[in-house]
């Protein structure tokens, strides 16, 4: 199959040139994507800007009528959708469903946004004078989101950019455009207005480049490395676009002396693993007390034994594979990079490609012990399924070695003595921490972003995802018939 841009509602012509969509689980080709230049970006600015006038004047209840649609389009087609998922993106079926119902959930959430956007009114300081401040919509947006969720993120970011008014232009990851192409169809489906929602596939160092540069863009909403996130917040500053920056973790689950041992080895297996380590939420670390660190480490290995690895697309499939080639060789990378640092591979290290993995992207879940806290293991992010396990006397030294790394996105912490969670949920620097459960799994109606290298401070979900896409303006209103001169007229 041979995608098309979609633009003003319209599925648009033949490309110049187009990239190979690849299943990672086989390398069984799935679609040809078209790698855009600047002109399409252009016409879909165009299509975007002219529709947002008339978007911005649609009543926001009404607007919201549109998400409802699209939730609920989404649960008839959930089991499709979350097909196609694996088939292009490589996570166990299970977890595309999941990654489908978080788009679902955030339809109906932003939709009931359409019927709150609440402002504030605040007394003025003159008599016969009113103020408030509305949430007013900003004008075209450009979106660009990433492979690892490659539905769930769009939702965190379009839904409420059309709630509130705005229109967008989609730049999908180029490695999974199927769930892109898929919400087009819904776009369609329901009706929504041409020109609300566009999409433009290809590059990022093209199409990316082009929608930050474009003076008609005037937010930009990005979830991927830091590398390129560091990029386009350059490049947005010297364009002065409101830019929204979700990026990488180096996420740490803390196991504590007093901690439930099986608790934490489910939650460690589940984070760890799942999406074969490729969530920005995804934990890296484990950070344990000196007291159980044998216990943990001989009860962690065992579960991962039953780590069933293949094609997410069979249910009994715990890991699935990884992107691509790339990631392959970067995690490898990182395997040799464990071992001359001197830590101590315990489980995994390898890629397999013998059998039914000759033809995909797997590698074997690992487990290094010994880990220096400090070490480019421990530091850096490698986005696979490898643990580092780095051992502490105390809930201090647990804390200070979550916040040794450079990155800020969640954290955990497994114990059952209340004073060290409330503890430990201050002073841990994470945008997400839990207490008693791994690091993934953030439910859509919180914020979600984290500190430091992460992010720039704003939020994908929640309500603080409308701070993104909003603009306050404030009102005054003087009915008091008369010229009222603030902070002169205070008597
Ligand atoms: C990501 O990894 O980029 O919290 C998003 C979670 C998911 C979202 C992850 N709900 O793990």
């Amino acid at each position: 199959m041979k995608l098309t841009n979609y633009i003003d509602g319209v599925w648009q012509g033949e490309a110049a040139s187009y990239a190979v969509v690849l299943n990672p689980a086989n390398g069984e080709e799935l679609a040809q994507v078209p790698l855009s230049t600047e002109e399409e970006v252009q016409q879909a600015v165009a299509a975007a800007k002219k529709a947002q006038k008339k978007w911005a004047l649609v009543p926001a209840p009404k607007r919201a009528d549109y998400l409802y649609e699209i939730g609920r389009m989404m649960k008839d087609k959930k089991e499709h959708l979350a097909q196609v998922l694996t088939k292009e993106m490589g996570k166990v079926i299970e977890e595309a469903r999941g990654e489908v119902q978080e788009g679902i959930d955030m339809a109906f959430y932003m939709a009931g946004e359409g019927r709150r956007l609440i402002g504030e009114t605040v007394p003025s300081e003159l008599q016969d004078k009113f103020a408030m401040s509305v949430r007013a919509p900003i004008g075209v947006v450009g979106l660009i989101t990433p492979w690892n969720f490659p539905i769930a993120i769009a939702t965190w970011k379009s839904f409420p950019a059309i709630v509130a008014g705005n229109t967008f232009i989609w730049k999908p990851a180029t490695e999974t455009p199927l769930m892109a192409y898929e919400m087009a169809l819904i776009f369609e489906e329901v009706g929504l207005p041409h020109g609300v929602a566009n999409i433009v596939f290809g590059s990022g160092s093209d199409v990316g480049t082009a929608l930050i540069e474009h003076p008609d863009v005037r937010v930009i909403s990005f979830t991927g490395s830091t590398e390129t996130g560091r990029h386009v917040a350059e490049l947005g500053g010297r364009h002065l676009k409101k830019v929204s920056l979700e990026m990488g973790g180096k996420n740490a689950v803390i196991v504590l002396e007093d901690a439930d041992i099986e608790l934490a080895v489910e939650g460690i297996l589940w984070s760890a693993f799942g999406t074969a380590g490729q969530r920005c939420t995804a934990c890296s670390r484990v950070i344990v007390h000196k007291d159980v660190k044998e216990e943990l480490q001989k009860r962690l290995l065992e579960s991962m034994q039953d780590l069933t690895m293949g094609d997410g697309l069979d249910e009994t499939v715990k890991v699935g594979p990884v992107i691509n080639e790339k990631a392959l060789e970067k995690i490898q990378s990182y395997i040799e990079i464990g071992k001359s640092e001197g830590a101590n591979l315990v489980a995994g290290g390898h890629v397999l490609n013998e059998g039914k993995f000759a033809t995909g992207h797997y590698f074997e879940p690992t487990l290094f012990t010994d880990v220096a806290w400090d070490s480019r293991l421990a530091q850096e992010e490698i986005f696979g399924p490898v643990v580092s396990l780095i051992t502490v006397s105390s809930l201090d030294e647990a804390i200070e070695v979550n916040n040794s790394v450079a990155y800020g996105l969640s954290s955990s912490i497994f114990s059952q003595d209340v004073n060290k969670v409330f503890r430990a949920q201050r002073d841990l620097d994470t945008g997400i921490v839990y207490i008693n459960a791994g690091t993934t799994g953030a439910e859509i109606h919180l914020p979600f972003g984290g500190t430091k290298g992460t992010g720039n401070g704003h939020r994908d979900s929640g309500v603080a995802a409308l701070d993104v896409f909003t603009e306050w303006k404030s009102i005054y209103i003087d009915y008091s018939g008369k010229l009222q001169r603030a902070q002169i007229d205070t008597e």
